[in-house]
């Protein structure tokens, strides 16, 4: 998800440090209950918590560390300009959080994390798994925590937490914690790979996603007054690899090969396959998160319950996904019904060329050949 810059915090960048910790209590809304069945329970004690120096700029204070991001190459082209930092760009109040948060950020064996690039899926992906994993506590009714929270509210992002309507510690949430992320692999704590936490990457076609991108933006876009992206300057920017979190190809590559290595820990996923089978990828997340659907469950239809819940269509029709929002800072507001658009495999093709969409798929197939992965 893309955010704008977030005000500046005077808070030293912490480079031995437990939990992240951030101003405000959670919210009522933020807080997670346990899961059913759920893997051991890691206190935040018992997470691996020390960050290593492993570059310069990890001694860094917020201060300094504004400088440290001017320092770095910047480009011009969408509604802000995108920071180049090891591989990946990103706009300069997300990098801030990047940054905090690999050094900060303490994770727990117990951990579930929903990994995704913008605009691939991450609010759907989020109901799913908090509705998979929290079943037992939150019976699929009518006071179901989805019929009134926005998705995106009951999942933080780890780097960033203001995103779920109110700051978050995400240190004082209790384990097994359900955590976002748009960060790529490559710059996740290591001890998310060595403490075996669970992994969920949801990617999806590159040409919908750019779609779903543009239409985002623009609409952040018009409500700080400022002048809409066309399609063709989005897609000549795409196609060089530069957009937020991108190159588009490097994110997922990342993630796909984390999966195809070490499948027990990091399940790779495909909007389009959730939408082609949402009741399959229900029960494969179940069992993958350690919460399979019982014989019981599956007699009374769980599955389809699930699919049914957290479909387009439900939450499109609930007032909390079309009411409201989130600020962010005096210079940007997040309405939550922005999340929601078409929720369709193919749009593209009603706003991109044909040409355009085989130059891109020719790009895609370029850089992922020889991985296995294909679009
Ligand atoms: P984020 O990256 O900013 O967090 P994300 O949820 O990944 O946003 O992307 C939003 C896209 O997911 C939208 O796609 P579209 O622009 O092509 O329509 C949105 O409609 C779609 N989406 C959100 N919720 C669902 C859902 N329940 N089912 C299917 N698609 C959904």
């Amino acid at each position: 998800m893309w955010l704008p810059h977030q005000p500046a915090s005077s808070t030293p960048i912490q480079i031995i440090a437990k939990t992240a910790s951030f101003a405000s209590p959670p919210t009522p809304a933020m807080a997670q209950p346990a899961a059913p069945a759920a893997p051991p329970m890691s206190s935040p004690e018992s997470a691996t918590a020390i960050a290593t120096e492993s570059s310069p700029e990890d001694a860094l204070s917020g201060e300094s560390l504004k400088d440290f991001i001017s320092s770095l190459p910047s480009r011009e082209g969408w509604a802000q300009p995108l920071i180049r930092y090891k591989g990946y760009w990103f706009k300069p109040g997300i990098l801030e959080g990047v940054l905090h948060a690999s050094r900060a950020f303490a994770p727990r064996a117990a951990d579930i994390v929903l990994a995704t690039q913008p605009k691939c899926g991450t609010t759907w992906l989020k109901a799913l798994a908090f509705t998979i994993v929290n079943r037992s506590r939150h019976s699929l009714g009518a006071h179901h925590p989805l019929l009134t929270h926005h998705s995106q509210h009951l999942v933080p992002f780890i780097e960033i937490p203001g995103a779920a309507g109110g700051h978050v510690d995400l240190g004082a949430l209790p384990s097994p914690r359900l955590l976002a992320t748009h960060m790529p692999m490559s710059l996740l704590r290591p001890e998310t790979r060595s403490l075996g936490c669970r992994v969920v990457y949801l990617c999806r076609d590159p040409k919908d996603t750019l779609v779903s991108r543009l239409h985002f933006e623009n609409k952040l876009v018009a409500w700080g007054g400022g002048a809409c992206l066309s399609i063709d300057d989005a897609f000549d920017m795409f196609c060089e690899g530069f957009s937020p979190y991108g190159p588009f190809w490097d994110h997922c590559l990342e993630y796909w090969e984390e999966s195809v290595a070490r499948s027990d820990t990091v399940l790779f996923l495909k909007y389009e396959e959730i939408k082609s089978d949402q009741m399959q990828v229900v029960r494969r997340l179940a069992r993958f998160l350690g919460v399979p659907l019982t014989e019981e469950e599956e007699r009374s239809g769980v599955a389809e319950e699930v699919a049914r819940m957290c479909s387009f269509e439900t939450l499109t029709g609930l007032e909390v996904n079309q009411v409201g929002g989130v600020s962010h800072g005096n210079k940007v507001h997040v309405d939550n019904s922005v999340f929601y658009r078409k929720g369709e495999v193919g749009d593209w093709a009603n706003h991109m060329s044909r040409e355009m969409g085989e130059k891109l798929d020719r790009i895609i197939q370029q850089k992922l050949q020889g991985s296995g992965l294909v679009f």
